[in-house]
């Protein structure tokens, strides 16, 4: 967003630096310096362990999806109710309930005699409740603490009408806001869940667009960011500092070098844990691995062909994490803006500044290089990656020329500083040879342009909910790209497909630890035993997204083997989670079972203890080897589905590595 004027003088961070600790000195990142890898391989037992038989009281099975719809809609986009504020931010919180967050403006939802912006949004009625905030949300942050709670942090001043400085900071002003740069809110999903504001936990510092990344200990890292907002950054109102929420005692915000180098593109910093404990930061054009542990930042080598921050706003998403890849992370970054940091505010014509098809990819665990991925067929700013249970990317939102953002320029299409939405949806095969990874095969478009402040988030049914577009200062509903509200869905190929329906799904589930079963049918496997040779178990968590990312959106695969059985079911025997939470991170998620591509219908399980602390860390309990099958799969005619039978022993972690990763922070 565009700042408001301030009359406030915007006090230096200078000033507070000698507070800070300093980052220690920088070597370029070297995976083979710096990575431990975990590539111990525990072989498998061979005889079947004694289990109990029966399912434990405390596990679900999922049925088919509550939400039907005709044959026609599936690969395409429905129009299904309205989210009440728009969906500037937004998360899944339960299995029907989306949290939506706006900035303060005029929305005609009401609550205590003020416009709303927060709004739960139910998924079986489509009907949006109004939800009271404190403080301005405006281009807050947000994710998922260890233990299933959801922050909200930072944000602007208080505003009135069109966005302007309030003179009362403190909710005596129209819109009935305070500020909201230094707020924590929290929330805990559920019926009748309401936000929590507290001054006692706010930040230590001011922050507009700050990123966040859950991280080992279920508590938050909370980077970047500027004080009183603005289009891009400047090094007077820049907070380049990163703190975690919740604040442990003598805890202080600490420097970091690449926010400094990376003026003025450096807002929303996107940020990815990866499995070694560190954090990949990619910030205008430079990137680097951070050690919060150490306050270390290891430089990587420029980011190649486009800046994939904020305003710029690439599609980015850390691809699967499955048995076959042994969890490495690859994140890749998908389209963005060719500019330089002297053209932010060079006056250029920003709305015709084509946008970037590059794609890019880097594998911090194995190397420290840039990897071409193929590119868009289309440059894109603002696309929104999500996670499908499939193991492919569907990436939809954003516009074709132009920048995020909004002012008032001579140049603006009414107030927006991007146009040619891009209506097209495309989805991303990381199974497919390189080349051929893209494809829109039989996607329909939607109707409704999703511009600057759009968001989306996968469903537990597998559908994906897309919502928010708001290139305005304040509700704007006559305008090309008006204040918008309408939610949609997208169908995925699988959706009318009959669901596996595993039983036996537990509801939490341990770092390491002995493996539990599941109970398919005949039926779950299509009829056909050659299928469970296809079968994938995912967890996903759905991420918090705001501004084209998904903040902790990852999906990571529990290692499995099967036993058949003689009325043509299966026993699946699935590992607890690897014994590792910097591979996925405590705190709630949802968990899929695949089979030929098609996903049951997602079941919430909390990873973890659901408390914030250093998680237990338990040794692998070995699986027992699998049946031998040798009918095959079915052909699964949809180009979009992927999966193979796998009968090699899994490779799991070495105890020393695990305590490693657990730093006791908290
Ligand atoms: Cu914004």
């Amino acid at each position: 967003m565009v700042s408001s004027s301030s009359s406030r003088p915007l006090p230096s961070l200078v000033a507070l630096s000698a507070l800070f600790l300093q980052p220690a000195l920088a070597e370029l990142w070297n995976p083979r310096v710096h990575v431990q890898r975990r590539d111990y391989v525990v072989p498998r037992t061979t005889e079947r362990i004694p289990r109990p038989l029966k399912a434990r009281a405390d596990t679900v099975k999922p049925g088919q999806p509550t939400h039907t719809v005709s044959d026609d809609l599936i690969l395409g986009f429905e129009i299904v109710g309205n989210s009440g504020v728009s969906g500037q931010q937004l998360f899944l919180g339960s299995d029907t309930k989306v949290y939506v967050i706006d900035k303060v403006e005029n929305n005609p939802l009401t609550i205590n005699g003020h416009p709303a912006w927060a709004s739960e949004y139910d998924l079986t009625t489509n009907q949006a409740r109004a939800q009271e905030v404190v403080t301005n949300t405006f281009c807050a942050g947000g994710g998922v603490l260890g233990n299933g709670d959801w922050l909200n942090i930072g944000g602007n001043q208080a505003v009135g009408p069109n966005g302007v400085t309030s003179s009362s900071q403190t909710g005596s002003n129209e819109y009935q806001n305070s500020d909201g740069a230094f707020a924590a809110r929290t929330i805990t999903p559920g019926e009748g869940a309401e936000w929590y504001d507290d001054p006692q936990t706010d930040l230590t510092t001011r922050r507009w667009y700050p990123s966040l990344e859950t991280i080992e200990t279920g508590r938050i890292f909370v980077l970047g960011g500027n004080q009183y907002g603005g289009f891009v950054n400047d090094a007077a109102n820049s907070n380049p500092t990163y703190e975690f929420w919740p604040k442990a005692d003598g805890e202080v915000p600490i420097e970091s070098t690449i926010l400094k180098n990376t003026l003025p593109a450096n807002l929303y910093p996107i940020t990815h844990l990866i499995p070694t404990g560190q954090i990949l930061l990619n910030i205008n054009l430079n990137a680097a691995v951070l050690d919060y542990k150490t306050n270390t930042e290891y430089p990587l080598p420029a980011v190649p062909h486009a800046v994939r921050t904020y305003p710029a706003s690439a599609a980015s998403v850390m691809l699967p994490l499955t048995v076959a890849n042994n969890w490495t992370a690859t994140v890749m970054y998908c389209g963005g803006s060719d500019l330089q940091s002297n053209q932010w505010t060079s006056g250029m014509v920003l709305i015709n500044v084509p946008a970037s098809d590059s794609c890019i990819s880097i594998t911090p665990e194995t190397s420290n290089q840039w990897v071409d991925e193929d590119s868009l067929p289309e440059g894109r700013v603002m696309g929104n990656a999500i996670l499908l249970p499939d193991g492919t990317v569907f990436v939809a939102n954003g516009a074709n020329t132009g920048v995020a953002g909004y002012g008032n320029d001579t140049w603006v299409l009414q107030d927006s500083y991007a146009n040619n939405p891009i209506y097209e949806p495309i989805i991303y095969d990381p199974s497919k040879p390189s080349g051929k990874r893209w494809n829109r095969d039989g996607l329909k478009a939607s109707t409704i342009a999703r511009m600057y402040h759009s968001t989306a988030t996968l469903l537990p049914d597998g559908s994906v909910f897309i919502t928010g577009s708001n290139p305005h200062p304040d509700y704007s509903p006559n305008t090309i790209f008006p204040t918008e509200y309408r939610v949609e869905r997208f169908y995925p190929w699988y959706y009318n497909k009959r669901r596996p329906e595993p039983s036996g799904i537990p509801t939490s589930l341990t770092y390491g630890g002995k493996y539990f079963d599941l109970e398919l049918t005949s039926d779950d496997l299509f009829g056909n035993i050659g299928n469970v040779n296809a079968i994938k178990i995912v967890l996903i968590k759905t991420g918090f997204s705001t501004h084209a990312i998904n903040f902790g959106q990852r999906s990571a695969e529990l290692d499995h083997t099967f036993t058949t059985k003689t009325d043509g079911g299966a026993t699946l025997h699935v590992s607890q989670v690897p014994p590792n939470p910097a591979i996925i991170q405590p705190g709630p998620a949802w968990l899929f079972v695949v089979v030929n591509g098609v996903p049951s219908v997602g079941v919430r399980v909390m990873l973890g203890s659901g408390t914030l602390g250093a998680q237990e860390i338990h040794e692998v309990e070995a699986l027992p080897a699998s049946s031998v099958v040798t009918a095959s799969a079915d052909t699964n005619t949809n180009a979009h589905h992927s999966s193979a039978g796998r009968t090699t022993p899994a490779l799991v972690f070495a105890l020393s590595l695990l305590m490693a990763a657990v730093t006791p922070l908290l």
